[in-house]
């Protein structure tokens, strides 16, 4: 009896501490300026950081928006005389993706099989990296001579490689435009036009690897794959999405509710009770100007607005970073339309930009990839201290069994019950 009371009362400090220690985390970052509500985080926009300003503040600031909110935004990425130039170049090239998918799909819906496509006038498909798929869409990229001179900038890879690890790769890139009002009355907005234009819907979803339907739900040959919920407090899959255009509230820009990346609850989530279509208490859109990069750990919740009233396209390009160990195309195996993981051929690769190359050297069959710079020293170093215990051995015979009689490991309690 006695221990039960002991135990109860002691559960009941934990939860109080953890409490208080809630509190006091709150209480820090308002006496840090860290904005710790919506309102607070909009007013300020303390999500967004200058892609001009000294790249370790840069990074850490990033970084930590990231880690605290699930998002941020990089100002400043894409120089201003240069935008117009990019923003054409990406109208055109959802032209010709489109047109692409489309001659694809009807050709093979009346039964024209996809691999006697490949090299055909009018189809840009290509072999895909692992053998037996069936070919695949070519990668957006080649679309974008332009965009891909910018897609490897320092600051956005280097907030890339602090948060994932040192070796990346892109897993993804598409365009998605947000059209705006038309001439003859169809709502502006994401999405089917019947469900577009009002501002207080939204199409809640996490991104890959956190898609719960996984682009292809119950279908084994489109299914791409989605971490088990509740997810590891682990940031996977960095999402960035390059605006062409200014983004506000009547523009475009992207919904997000900051913090739901490290909640256990998602919208698509069977047993969660959200609905996917309704608002969030506590949900933003960002504001951006063209040239910016809203960048977020693929665990946040957010959505493309079903609404645009600006009068113009939101123009932007997506992309989704991984790091080396995620495996990015290993499922959906018979998917030529999705976006994982879209080809190259030999000569497409080698005009990519030289900055450019580790990052898409897995979507090229013909092109060998091996680990990116940091990681061979990482493990160079590593090698190293493994070879100095043995030599201590060899060296210090009689030192050895002491010498790590400092190091103490403490059996972590916290969450244990
Ligand atoms: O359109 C946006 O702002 C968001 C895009 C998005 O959620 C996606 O591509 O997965
Ligand atoms: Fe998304």
């Amino acid at each position: 009896m006695g221990e039960t009371n002991e135990v109860e009362e002691l559960v009941t400090r934990e939860a109080e501490l953890v409490a208080e220690l809630k509190d006091v985390r709150g209480m820090l970052a308002r006496a840090q300026d860290v904005p710790t509500s919506t309102e607070a985080l909009k007013a300020s926009r303390g999500y967004a950081f200058d892609a001009d300003g000294p790249l370790d503040e840069v990074v850490r600031g990033s970084a930590e928006a990231l880690a605290r909110y699930g998002f941020c935004v990089l100002d400043n990425v894409i120089p201003a005389d240069q935008i117009e130039r990019l923003r054409e170049e990406a109208e055109q090239a959802e032209i010709n993706v489109e047109s692409n998918a489309r001659a694809v799909r009807e050709a093979v819906k009346s039964g024209t099989a996809i691999e006697d496509l490949v090299g055909k006038n009018g189809f840009e498909l290509r072999p895909a990296p692992r053998v037996g798929r069936p070919p695949k869409l070519v990668n957006d990229v080649v679309w974008l001579p332009e965009y891909a001179k910018h897609l490897a900038h320092p600051t956005t890879t280097a907030i890339a490689k602090a948060v994932l690890d040192d070796h990346l790769r892109i897993a993804q890139l598409h365009l998605r435009p947000v059209a705006s009002d038309a001439a003859d009355g169809t709502p502006g907005g994401f999405g089917r036009p019947q469900f577009r234009g009002r501002k207080d819907t939204r199409e809640w979803h996490t991104d890959w690897p956190h898609d719960l339907s996984a682009y292809g739900g119950n279908r084994a040959d489109l299914n791409a794959g989605c971490i088990r919920q509740p997810f590891p407090d682990v940031a996977m899959c960095l999402v960035m999405i390059w605006y062409l255009t200014d983004v506000d509230q009547d523009s475009g820009a992207t919904f997000v509710v900051p913090g739901s990346h490290r909640d256990p609850r998602n919208p698509r989530g069977p047993e969660d009770g959200i609905s996917v279509t309704s608002p969030i208490p506590g949900d933003m859109q960002v504001t951006a100007k063209a040239g910016s990069v809203f960048i977020q750990d693929s665990r946040c919740w957010h959505a493309s607005a079903m609404h645009n009233t600006s009068g113009h396209t939101r123009v932007a390009i997506v992309n989704r970073w991984c790091p080396w160990w995620l495996s990015v195309d290993d499922y959906s195996p018979n998917a030529p339309f999705n976006t994982v993981c879209r080809p190259l051929n030999q000569s497409e690769f080698d005009a990519l930009p030289e900055a450019l190359k580790p990052y898409l050297r897995h979507v090229c069959p013909t092109e060998a990839d091996s680990l990116q710079q940091p990681v061979l020293d990482r493990a160079q170093a590593a090698a190293e201290q493994n070879q100095w215990g043995f030599l201590y051995l060899e060296e210090h015979p009689d030192e050895v069994a002491e010498a790590n009689s400092d190091v103490h490991v403490d059996i972590g309690l916290e969450g244990s019950r």
